[in-house]
């Protein structure tokens, strides 16, 4: 279930670990990478500050995707970690207004926070700020609300990072040049539509200038659909050379498609991807490359951050440190954003050294 420890961080060579552009939100401390200890964290158990029996509950996009598993199994080792009660919730799949009532709920079980990983930036906002109202300290993770209706956003990556990431990945899956086309996650997923915003972005420079980008479709985290999104691609677009797929649940049910389709060999498939889904597609030749952070650790940076608020700790102003347990010191960035940190690119050559 989990990754190999510190593989993450440890593969640059091997991985081609990206260098993320610096952007508004903050990166994990320096001091941490560098082994210093943070500055005035001296006491000896960093958890002194967060209170105990907080009741912490995770609200992912769905809870049927192996990515939401691992997300919020990192958010229980967290939770449990300072002495929390731990509750998850989640609709079944990933439309706007899905979790709106799962909000209600757990205002009125009186939770002290909740993570939430948004299906639409703003669906969510009037039953989140009315838990904000009533005291409850409200942290996005994965896929951001509109910034006034949280304390606290945990980016995986940088959405820089991550977009101009998936540019580059794309741009070699296509060998250079020629069409493409995106298969998205829903419509209105605020971290999907902004590395796609990203993407073209990237697209408009000079490097990219051979590509054309034909088409987006939406396979709204869904298994089937995401499936029968690529079967209408292909069709639609004989001459199509590269799927780039910034979601877990669509890159691999393309890559599905593709690998035991004629189109295997001629239409390559990229995009974001946990290596435990992708391993086969690597192995088989459908797929050289793809990229992903470590949900686990994005779930548990989460559950330290919403312990921190919770406890007053801190409140989500620009500069602010917290301890993230054995992912040591965080300082809130502009836009009350964290950044967990760098994606990494897995290929035939590391995939087998990480386990998620
Ligand atoms: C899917 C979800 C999630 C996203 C990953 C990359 O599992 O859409 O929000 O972060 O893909």
């Amino acid at each position: 279930m989990h990754r190999i420890s510190r593989g993450f961080l440890a593969t640059t060579g091997v991985a081609a670990l990206l260098v993320v552009s610096a952007c508004s939100g903050t990166t994990r401390d320096s001091a941490n990478s560098a082994g210093a200890a943070p500055s005035n964290t001296a006491a000896a158990d960093p958890n002194a500050a967060i209170k105990s029996g907080l009741k912490i509950a995770y609200l992912p996009k769905q809870l049927n995707n192996p990515y939401s598993d691992i997300e919020v199994g990192g958010g229980k080792k967290a939770v449990e970690a300072v002495k929390g009660e731990y509750k998850l919730v989640g609709p079944s799949e990933a439309s706007a207004s899905s979790q709106v009532s799962y909000i209600n709920t757990l205002v009125q079980q009186q939770q002290n926070a909740i993570v939430i990983a948004a299906n639409d930036p703003n669906a969510v906002c009037p039953a989140l700020n009315q838990a904000r109202q009533g005291g409850i300290k409200v942290v996005s993770f994965d896929s951001d609300t509109s910034p006034g209706c949280r304390d606290l956003f945990i980016n995986q990556a940088t959405t820089a990072g991550v977009g101009e990431t998936l540019a580059k990945m794309t741009a070699e899956a296509a060998g250079g040049s020629g069409e493409i086309a995106i298969l998205s996650a829903t419509p209105n997923a605020t971290n999907q539509n902004a590395w796609i915003e990203v993407f073209k972005t990237e697209l408009a420079k000079p490097q990219y200038v051979g590509l054309k980008l034909v088409t987006t479709v939406y396979g709204n985290d869904d298994d089937q659909k995401s499936f029968q999104e690529t079967q209408g691609l292909l069709q639609s677009y004989p001459n199509l050379k590269a799927i780039v797929s910034p979601t877990t649940v669509g890159i691999a049910a393309a890559s599905r498609y593709v690998s035991t389709s004629n189109y295997k060999g001629k239409v390559a498939i990229t995009g974001l991807g946990t290596p435990n889904q992708m391993r086969q597609f690597v192995k088989d030749g459908t797929v050289k490359q793809f990229a992903l952070w470590d949900p686990a650790k994005l779930g548990e940076l989460s559950g330290y951050a919403a312990a921190a608020l919770a406890s007053g700790q801190i409140t989500g102003k620009e500069g602010e440190k917290f301890t993230a347990g054995p992912l040591g010191p965080y300082t809130v960035g502009a836009k009350a954003e964290v950044v967990l940190g760098p994606p990494t690119v897995f290929t035939a050559g590391n995939i087998d050294q990480y386990n998620f």
